[in-house]
């Protein structure tokens, strides 16, 4: 009996020791039956069982000395971090700057220097008033956040995709975003602009009357983060190596074009894809068509700050790209996406504080505000003043100091010394010469609050902008604002809203009047400085002139069934993929479909779950015995009529003609073009360059 029980040991120990295994270090890793690494508690204990929990009896209570258990719902109940106050809801990727030409005339910041030098960059796209989990496609501002880590500390552009702001002291930021935040005794709406305390505090605010003319335009609809511009709205400072200062303010362009979407559209796209576009970025960086914006200034002294239109300091004006010309700089490319969204998108700290030797402030009070703010807030979000030691905040240049201990220390300095000056001979020292040297600009005048004169002009740009927009632009702002106003409850606020539009444009306030049906039109608003009508309109301004011209970097959403032609599927597909678009397949099963020579094709989607909305063009060409099903399925007719209704371009097969017909289309136009050929598929492909048919808008939609 004793010898049979020693051999069983033995055994037992041989499979023991299969599962153990010593590192070159000494360092103990253990198998699991299957040869998979063993779990482990965060302690390091191997665990034995992760699905059940230590109980007496079969059926009987638990115990608190279930010390896996209770480590793992700990660490569950921790899991988040407060959400951003603003800009919860983002999507980031990192990539790199590359620096065109030397700029050492203007500014000493060393990335700036060398042509073709790359600095690796972190960059952080998201809406303003949503939470986390809010969907992709609210009307809202864009933040475009770009971390450089430069060989003297990181620089934090921290920027939007529209160029001007709804405030002009940052004293007032809580008030704008408490108005557009859920109402507090209700807590909803959510994501949303389109309610009575926002337009309240609008309607009392003329200074944000030229960001609502952006925020009403289809800026504030991005077809994709890859599609947008960026700004980083306020005057900053180039300082160069002689202590030489020049205002600058920061563009960047986009090199796939602008682009967005109607609003019909984005209402459709947050409920097929409430996040559809981070998969857009996903996509895009995941298939190596890296997104890419070019990154261009605008320079000027003094003089010109003295003889523009308008105060540079003012954060609700621009400087028109027509009258001061942008310049080039460099490039970034976005080329790879975090490894951990918690690690790096969740836990980036932007600052606009964070600039480098040669970057410096204007007196903006923005951006005086935002340097407070930036540094307190993460504190709050991410709990210890020690977040420059998360890998996505850490400098990527060597960086010395003093600063030690606190919650959650990683970095922890070796030696004794720990302060400057000291007798060790040892650490780190300051520099006169290399270290950062704030502008010292000559600044005196009594202590106040006061708001200057150069600021009240608040109509003015609001018109130029609204004056710079092609007609279907102009009609989406007219739309916007009615359907926005027309989801406030209180009808003084409305008046009050149309009485600011009067001093915009008068068409303008009088559709949205019209369209909210208003029975008196008010006076215009009391205007601190009368507006001026002589400034010329801005090309630069209007997303339609700025298009791509091009497909590339586009969906193809192309309807397939049994029986759908081979050759004119597989020449679309080919002239899709030679304009560097992409062709998305959708079926009635998402297993695909048999086409006319016997070939399969997988399809990505199913009709139910690939509506027209998620494509930039659509192509319908299902096989002729198929068409009397589809005819049947009020998703493939929502595909066309929706297609249709957004002024999108529809390729179609003839046997497809009858779901124009129950898709209530009973004008076909110059946007929805009948494939036959391989050639007429090409053909197609390079129509779709413009995008839209903007003329079909007056018939499908009333303004
Ligand atoms: Fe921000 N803003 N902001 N903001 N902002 C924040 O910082 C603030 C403003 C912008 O992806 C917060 O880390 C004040 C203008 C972006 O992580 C907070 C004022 C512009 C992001 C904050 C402004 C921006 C933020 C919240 C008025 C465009 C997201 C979380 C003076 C130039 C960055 C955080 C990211 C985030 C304060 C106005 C852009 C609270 C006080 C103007 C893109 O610090």
């Amino acid at each position: 009996m004793a010898r049979k029980i020693s051999k069983q040991a033995n055994q037992l120990a041989t499979v023991h020791d299969q599962q153990l295994h010593r590192g070159k270090g000494g360092e103990l890793h253990q198998f699991a039956e299957d040869g998979h690494e063993v779990l482990t508690t965060a302690q390091g204990g191997p665990v034995d069982d992760d699905q059940n929990t230590l109980r007496v009896g079969v059926r009987g209570p638990a115990l608190i000395e279930d010390f896996h258990f209770r480590e793992k719902l700990f660490h569950f109940d921790h899991e988040r971090i407060p959400e951003r106050v603003v800009h919860a809801r983002g999507y980031g990727a990192h990539g790199y700057f590359e620096t065109y030409e030397s700029l050492a005339h203007y500014t000493k910041a060393d990335f700036l220097q060398r042509p073709g030098e790359k600095t690796p960059a972190f960059v952080r796209f998201s809406t303003v008033a949503g939470s986390k989990g809010s969907f992709d496609l609210a009307r809202d501002v864009r933040g475009f956040a770009v971390k450089l880590y430069t060989q003297e500390g990181n620089w934090d552009l921290v920027g939007n995709n529209i160029p001007v702001f709804f405030i002009q002291d940052a004293i007032k930021f809580p008030d704008i975003i408490h108005a557009v935040k859920p109402e507090p005794d209700r807590g909803f709406p959510q994501a949303q602009s389109a309610h009575d305390n926002f337009w309240d505090f609008i309607s009392l605010t003329p200074e944000s009357m030229h960001m609502i003319m952006w925020v009403m335009s289809d800026r504030a609809i991005p077809r994709s983060f890859r599609f947008m511009e960026g700004f980083g709205v306020h005057t900053f400072r180039f300082i160069n190596a002689k202590d030489a200062s020049t205002f600058v303010k920061f563009h960047w362009k986009p090199k796939l074009g602008l682009q967005s979407v109607v609003w019909n559209e984005a209402v459709k796209i947050n409920g097929a894809d409430p996040d559809f576009h981070r998969r857009d970025l996903w996509q895009a960086i995941q298939s190596g068509n890296f997104p890419e914006w070019e990154l261009c200034v605008q320079l000027f002294d003094q003089d010109f700050a003295d003889s523009f239109d308008f105060d540079v300091l003012d954060p609700t004006k621009i400087i028109p790209e027509e009258v001061l010309p942008l310049q080039p700089i460099g490039r970034l490319v976005l080329d790879r996406m975090p490894d951990n969204f918690f690690a790096e998108t969740e836990q980036v700290a932007f600052m606009t504080q964070n600039v480098p030797p040669g970057i410096g402030f204007s007196n903006d009070p923005l951006l005086q505000g935002r340097n407070f703010s930036y540094l307190d807030t993460q504190l709050k979000r991410l709990g210890s003043a020690n977040f420059t030691h998360l890998p996505i905040n850490a400098p990527k240049c060597p960086f010395h100091h003093f600063q030690q201990d606190g919650h959650m220390a990683m970095r922890n300095p070796t030696g004794r010394v720990n302060y400057q000056p000291n007798s060790w001979g040892e650490g780190p020292r300051e520099s006169p010469s290399t270290g950062y040297r704030h502008f010292p600009s000559e600044e005196q005048g009594p202590k106040i609050r006061l708001r200057p004169e150069s600021f009240a002009d608040h109509y003015s740009q609001a018109r130029q902008f609204f004056m710079s927009q092609t007609l279907p632009e102009q009609r989406h702002i007219a739309m916007a604002l009615t359907f926005e106003l027309s989801k406030v409850e209180t009808s003084v606020i409305r008046e009050r809203m149309v009485s600011h539009l009067l001093n915009i444009d008068e068409t303008l306030a009088g559709k949205v009047a019209a369209g909210l049906g208003l029975a008196d039109m008010p006076k215009a608003a009391d205007a601190a400085v009368p507006p001026r009508q002589d400034l010329d309109p801005s090309p630069a301004l209007s997303i339609v002139e700025n298009g791509p011209k091009r497909f590339e970097g586009r969906k193809l959403g192309i309807l397939v069934t049994d029986g759908s032609d081979a050759t004119l599927v597989q020449a679309l597909a080919a002239a899709v993929e030679r304009e560097k678009g992409v062709v998305e397949y959708v079926a009635p099963k998402v297993g695909g479909v048999t086409l006319s020579d016997g070939t399969t094709l997988p399809a990505q989607q199913m009709i139910d779950g690939g509506p027209s909305v998620l494509y930039d063009a659509v192509a319908v060409l299902p096989g002729a015995d198929a068409v009397a099903d589809l005819l049947k399925e009020s998703a493939a007719r929502d595909f066309v009529a929706d297609a249709y209704a957004h002024c999108k371009f529809i390729g179609y097969v003839s046997a497809a003609a009858p779901m124009f017909e129950k898709a209530g289309v009973d004008e076909l136009d110059e946007g929805t073009i009948e494939l036959a050929t391989a050639q007429s598929a090409e053909a197609f492909v390079v129509e779709l360059g413009r995008l839209r048919i903007w003329a079909r808008e007056p018939t499908v939609k009333s303004a």
